[in-house]
């Protein structure tokens, strides 16, 4: 039987459970690539899979979780990993006594490097590396891909796309999340169904994490937005640590309990994750006849989505259309000089003003749109967490800003033309996405509205042939130009109420009814109330535009969708400071402060230029850049923003660090003396990337003739030895930011002294106190970078 067909009997499928505990329990030591050990050791590892399959397992994973290029010691290669530990599974299958329908998936793992932008993985790599996996498995045979403990979003879909372009295997697609309901990277489990799930996966879910009980909530979340199977592999309740080991908290029966409640919750693919081993699986697979898989239920409701936010098209929504370069210059000249912070500003200035989507449409003349697509994409994408649309009428910047996309997106557009409808409708399909369709065809746009409800009908025919949701379909009835055709606004409200009744949501932009009249924003606010009722969901309009915002709040609360008219009274308690508010957040005017907050590096760095004229560096260092970091850094820990927008602030201040470091150097340009003051060791230490502290060291230091050897972030224990006996260094600066990483500072320092006792070590960072600097063996405590250049002066 083929996997697909044993998940439509209704029985449950099981897999095995965890992998390290059982070859730690064979000899597999701490810190010990598992890969390696199982390679080498062939018959333990036959031992494991029959072990589970004998328990009842149906699907044995291989041992091939951290089995990628980046990851394998030399000498290893993916393919003989692979090849190798399906063959053993194979071979386990022949052995088991296991009455059951048995399969083999191939385990695929996260990378272990960070993507773009938290790191530096490009997703074109790191497509290209799950390839190889997946290239390799359908030559060794496997049954299934799985790909599992995934914690970004934009990752999982890079391996999802790498297994579906290579195979015509099943996928199954799960990620881990923290007991705050999100992955690591603040990914939402909708978000990972809405996004994952279009692309066509087989199962979708979560696996690791956290025990059966505090897994719950997020299985229900998963399985409440789900239309495809679920699958869940608990942990064996919560870590903890006995002789450097994690020994966890329930065993087989709790187990069994908390799993009852997955399948009841509606999962029907379970396993098990750290901590279990074959008593755990054999205590469900003995149990499951007790239980039936619970039905979902889940209504469909159509929704778009980043990995931190979805937006559910339930209620009308406004998808913010300045992104756009029609009858935009500033934004022309920005496209063509590949310049994207100012649709970054854009962006953040229409989501203050209140879009629930960003429309994003790069269509110009002359530059590569492709790539203009992509840019902006990104660089919107790592400032705000409202999801987008994309806009073009070229079919390779569709395609790229769908692949690229962190999230679900709606593509703008196809209209009734075979061409169109032929060229994108299997990209919407491919990559799981919304679709805007246009009522217009060969003949143009009709005139009256039973012509154009005849093409959305055709539109949706042809979606739903190539197996795109009704749902998913967002009509534009196209607004004309009311000066010219009077007649015409009413026949768009008429279409708009036909095309609503046909299951499909509506989408319109606004703004063309009023051209060339006066009052333009009389017209607009009026037609789009005309056409909120008449049954619009998605309003593209300028959010920045007070008239339309009043008109759309005001529909839903005279709806009855605004309930208890909280949002209305919450945007318009303090209407006399709204104008302000709304001026505030005009990013040509917006201070350094919050262009540092909001991540906007270009415009950080001109602003600096521009207040260093009547200025001073430390006002601009003490009082402004570290302020406005600390605001990041604590709404980071409150989970109010992620690790993408907490990069970008701190690549803000870089771009305004370079300025101030350039600054001071052509001020001090003609007083600098020619012989240096001396040598200091710097660096961040091991474990620990935070460097913008140490920067500032590095240039005060500098700027007082210091000559600096920067050995950078995460500089381990040996290489700040080495580099300070081979320089016969006197003074050593080093810095940690975080709690776990003063670990490592103390071991640098033990190191330092013990093989050059006379050496003096400086330490800062905001985690340190002059008590606890003292403490792991410091010689002085900086507490910022003045202070840093007072010690160099007495020690050199
Ligand atoms: Co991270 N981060 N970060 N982060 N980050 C903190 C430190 C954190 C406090 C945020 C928070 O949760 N509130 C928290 C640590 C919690 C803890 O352990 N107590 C944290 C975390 C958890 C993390 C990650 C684990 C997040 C994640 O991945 N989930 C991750 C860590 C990765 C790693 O290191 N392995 C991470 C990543 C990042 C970014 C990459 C996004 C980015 C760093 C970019 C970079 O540095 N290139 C970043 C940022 C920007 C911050 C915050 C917001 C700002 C840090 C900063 O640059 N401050 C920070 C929160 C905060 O501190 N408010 C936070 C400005 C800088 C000038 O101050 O470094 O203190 P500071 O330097 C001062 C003084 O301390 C002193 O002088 C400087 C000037 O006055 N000083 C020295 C510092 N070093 C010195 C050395 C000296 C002398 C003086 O002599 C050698």
């Amino acid at each position: 039987m083929e996997i697909r067909d044993y998940l439509k009997t209704g029985k449950v499928l099981m897999f095995d459970g965890a992998m390290g505990t059982m070859l730690q329990r064979n000899g597999l030591k701490m810190g010990e690539n598992p890969e390696i050990f199982a390679y080498k050791n062939p018959d333990i590892l036959r031992d494991i899979h029959r072990q589970y399959l004998d328990a009842g397992t149906n699907t044995v994973l291989t041992c091939t979780f951290g089995c990628n290029e980046l990851k394998l010691p030399e000498g290893y290669t993916v393919e003989m990993i692979i090849d190798n530990a399906v063959k053993t599974a194979r071979e386990a299958i022949e052995e088991s006594s296991s009455d059951k329908e048995k399969f083999v998936a191939l385990d695929i793992g996260p990378i272990g490097e960070m993507l773009e932008p938290m790191g530096t993985l490009s997703f074109d790599r790191a497509y290209e590396i799950f390839k190889r996996e997946v290239v390799r498995g359908v030559k060794a045979g496997v049954d299934v891909i799985v790909i599992e403990t995934m914690m970004d979003l934009l990752e999982i879909k890079a391996a999802v796309l790498a297994a579906k372009e290579n195979s015509d295997l099943p996928v199954f697609a799960t990620m881990t999340f923290d007991e705050d309901g999100r992955s690591f990277t603040g990914c939402l489990p909708e978000s990972m169904v809405y996004t994952i799930g279009g692309l066509g996966v087989d199962a979708i879910g979560v696996n690791c994490s956290l025990g059966p009980v505090q897994l719950l909530p997020i299985v229900e979340k998963i399985c409440s937005v789900a239309q495809i199977p679920v699958m869940v592999q608990a942990n064996a309740g919560l870590p903890s640590m006995h002789d450097g080991q994690a020994t966890y908290d329930i065993g087989p029966d709790e187990y069994w309990e908390g799993v009852k409640k997955f399948i009841e919750a509606g999962a029907s693919i379970i396993g098990g994750c750290c901590g279990t081993d074959p008593s755990y699986i054999k205590k469900i697979s003995d149990n499951l006849s007790n239980v039936e898989i619970g039905d979902k239920n889940n209504e469909y409701v159509s929704a778009v989505c980043s990995p931190s936010k979805v937006v559910r098209i339930d209620e009308p929504r406004v998808v913010g259309e300045r992104i756009n370069p029609t009858g935009r210059k500033a934004f022309k000249e920005a496209l063509k000089s590949g310049n994207t912070d100012y649709a970054v500003r854009l962006a953040i200035e229409q989501v203050n003003g209140g879009a629930d989507i960003l429309e994003i449409n790069t269509g110009l003349p002359g530059i590569d749109e492709r790539k203009a697509m992509v840019d902006i994409l990104k660089e919107v994408q790592s400032v705000t967490d409202t999801p987008v649309q994309i806009d073009s009428s070229v079919v390779e910047s569709l395609e790229a800003g769908l692949r690229y996309c962190n999230g679900r997106t709606i593509v703008n557009s196809v209209n009734g033309k075979d061409e169109s409808l032929e060229a994108i409708l299997p990209l919407v399909k491919k990559y799981g996405a919304c679709v805007v369709g246009l009522t217009l065809d060969e003949r143009g746009i009709p005139e009256k509205a039973e012509e154009r409800v005849e093409i959305a009908k055709n539109i949706i025919k042809r979606a739903e042939e190539f197996g795109i949701r009704r749902e998913d379909i967002y009509i534009d009835c196209l607004s004309l130009t009311v000066s010219a055709q009077q007649e015409a606004a009413y026949e768009t409200l008429k279409a708009m109420k036909e095309v609503k009744k046909l299951g499909v949501h509506t989408t319109l932009g606004v703004s063309n009814i009023s051209f060339g009249l006066p009052n333009r924003q009389a017209v607009n606010s009026a037609f789009l109330t005309l056409a909120l009722d008449a049954g619009l969901d998605l309003a593209i309009i300028n959010p920045n535009n007070e008239r339309m915002m009043e008109a759309i709040t005001s529909y839903k609360v005279i709806r009855n969708i605004d309930k208890g008219c909280t949002k209305f009274v919450e945007r318009y308690s303090d209407v006399d400071n709204k104008k302000d508010v709304k001026s505030s957040t005009s990013s040509s005017e917006m201070s350094l402060f919050d262009l540092v907050e909001k991540g906007i590096k270009d415009e950080a760095k001109s602003k600096t230029i521009e207040m260093l004229k009547d200025t001073d560096e430390n006002y601009i260092l003490d009082e402004i850049l570290i302020p406005a970091l600390d605001v990041v850094g604590k709404k980071f820990e409150k989970g109010e923003i992620f690790l993408p927008q907490m990069i970008q602030s701190a690549e803000a201040v870089k771009a305004s660090l370079t300025v101030i470091k350039e600054n001071l150097i052509s001020k001090n340009g003609d007083k600098k003396e020619d012989v240096s003051k001396g040598k200091i060791i710097l660096a961040t230490v091991e474990g620990d990337i935070h460097d913008i502290g140490k920067n500032i060291v590095k240039i005060m230091l500098e700027n007082y003739g210091y000559e600096i050897i920067d050995l950078g972030r995460d500089v381990p224990v040996d290489k700040v030895v080495e580099k300070a006996v081979e320089e016969n260094i006197k003074l050593v600066g080093l810095s940690a930011l975080m709690t776990t990483t003063v670990k490592s500072m103390e071991e640098t320092i033990k190191a330092l002294k013990e093989k050059m006792p006379e050496v003096k070590i400086f330490v800062g960072g905001a985690v340190l106190t002059e008590d606890y600097a003292s403490e792991i063996g410091a010689d002085f405590y900086a507490k910022d970078a003045k202070s840093a250049v007072e010690i160099a002066k007495i020690i050199l």
